[in-house]
């Protein structure tokens, strides 16, 4: 019998990756759309199979985390043998401004599911993978953060993914639910939303390049994140639920970069020389004499993550799992993929 997988979240950068994964192993992948009035499926469908399809092995329907009777039905009618909840309102800039529907989505999302798979019995049948995050570290307590470090959250999001780390954690001991907790630091690649910082720079310093922008205005260019492949990263969200035993796992490269480090490494990939004037705020990069890196107050957070590095010791050993793909080879890809889409 094949292995049936449900992911909420399959629209998402991880749940286009995670799908290809999962299909590869041999699965038939259920995955959960919300409708919207534009088309919110395209980093899936190059894997689109026709409804009337024949031994078809990619079902979507359409759910919503925030409605819980669409959460408790597919639930009940397909029936997994694993579900992985990557949905979430994902940008913590964003969760500032929307911080009640961030905590109904990411907080209350999470629960919606737990208690779908409590109350129609299906404890036994079903493991549970919850996307946690490591802005649930926010002010970090310590360097490196590992499974151990307490959580510091700093915005509504991570505060929302804490209650469902910890909710998760919950019915494994109540209920004896197999939930799997990963700690995934920052994960990037060409399919990385166009708002968040890394995809931000290779989109925008590839335009600047093609004469197509003039400048790419960003917020804190000194916050350090340890960034990593999305590829990566799904394969440790499926190794978490082959283990015989639940647990909560740091994915991580155990490396970190600030973000001016990171938009240097992309411009000398795209052959740019940038010279820095300014600190802080005033920050301005230029290339061939005009200004075309600047910093704005409206791309600063209330509260800011200054500083993440994981160190992901647990997930080699339990899990076998390390990283592939370094900072430099990401970037390559990235900014290949940026360039290729911008010419045609
Ligand atoms: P993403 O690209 O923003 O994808 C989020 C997914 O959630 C999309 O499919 C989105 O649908 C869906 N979604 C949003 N609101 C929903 C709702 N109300 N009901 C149902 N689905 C909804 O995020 P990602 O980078 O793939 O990350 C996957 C998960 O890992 C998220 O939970 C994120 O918080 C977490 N995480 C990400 C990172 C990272 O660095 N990428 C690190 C740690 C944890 P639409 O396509 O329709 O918007
Ligand atoms: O910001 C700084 C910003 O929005 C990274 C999500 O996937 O990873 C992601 O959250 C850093 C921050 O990612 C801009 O202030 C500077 O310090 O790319 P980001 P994030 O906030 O780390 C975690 C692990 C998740 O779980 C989240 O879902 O970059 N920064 N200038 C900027 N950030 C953005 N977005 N835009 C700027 O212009």
């Amino acid at each position: 019998m094949k292995k049936k997988a449900l992911i909420f979240g399959i629209t998402g950068q991880d749940g286009s990756y995670l799908t290809e994964f999962l299909l590869k192993k041999n699965y038939i992948v259920h995955g959960v759309v919300r409708r919207s009035s534009s088309i919110n499926t395209k980093r899936i469908d190059h894997l689109y199979e026709d409804f009337f399809k024949k031994n078809k092995r990619l079902y979507l329907h359409y759910g919503d985390i925030t409605d819980g009777l669409s959460v408790k039905d597919i639930i009940y009618n397909v029936k997994p043998n694993e579900i992985y909840n990557l949905s979430a309102q994902s940008h913590v800039a964003v969760s500032f401004q929307i911080p009640e529907y961030t905590a109904n989505v990411d907080a209350l999302g999470t629960l919606r599911i737990l208690d779908s798979i409590r109350s129609l019995k299906l404890e036994k049948k079903i493991k549970f993978y919850q996307a946690g995050t490591s802005e649930m570290y926010g002010d970090v307590l310590e360097t490196p953060q590992t499974e151990k470090t307490p959580f510091n959250p700093r915005s509504p999001y991570a505060v929302s993914k804490v209650f469902a780390h910890l909710m998760g954690k919950n019915y494994r001991e109540a209920y004896n639910i197999f939930v799997s907790n990963g700690i995934l630091f920052n994960h990037e690649s060409p399919r990385r939303g166009e708002t968040f910082v890394t995809r931000k720079i290779t989109l925008g310093l590839t335009k600047i390049k093609l004469g197509m922008q003039k400048k790419l205005v960003l917020g804190n260019l000194d916050a350090k994140r340890d960034w990593g492949h999305a590829k990566d990263y799904v394969e440790a969200q499926w190794l978490m639920l082959q283990q015989k035993k639940p647990d909560d796992f740091v994915i991580a490269t155990g490396k970190t970069y600030t973000v001016k480090k990171f938009l240097e490494m992309v411009a000398k990939k795209l052959r740019m020389k940038i010279v820095w004037k300014g600190k802080g705020i005033n920050t301005r990069g230029y290339y061939k004499g005009k200004i075309i890196i600047e910093c704005n107050k409206k791309y600063f957070r209330p509260s800011e993550v200054n500083f993440l590095l994981g160190k992901p010791l647990k997930a080699k050993k339990i899990l076998g799992w390390k990283p592939k793909t370094n900072i430099s080879q990401l970037i390559d890809e990235m900014v290949t993929e940026d360039l290729k889409s911008l010419s045609e």
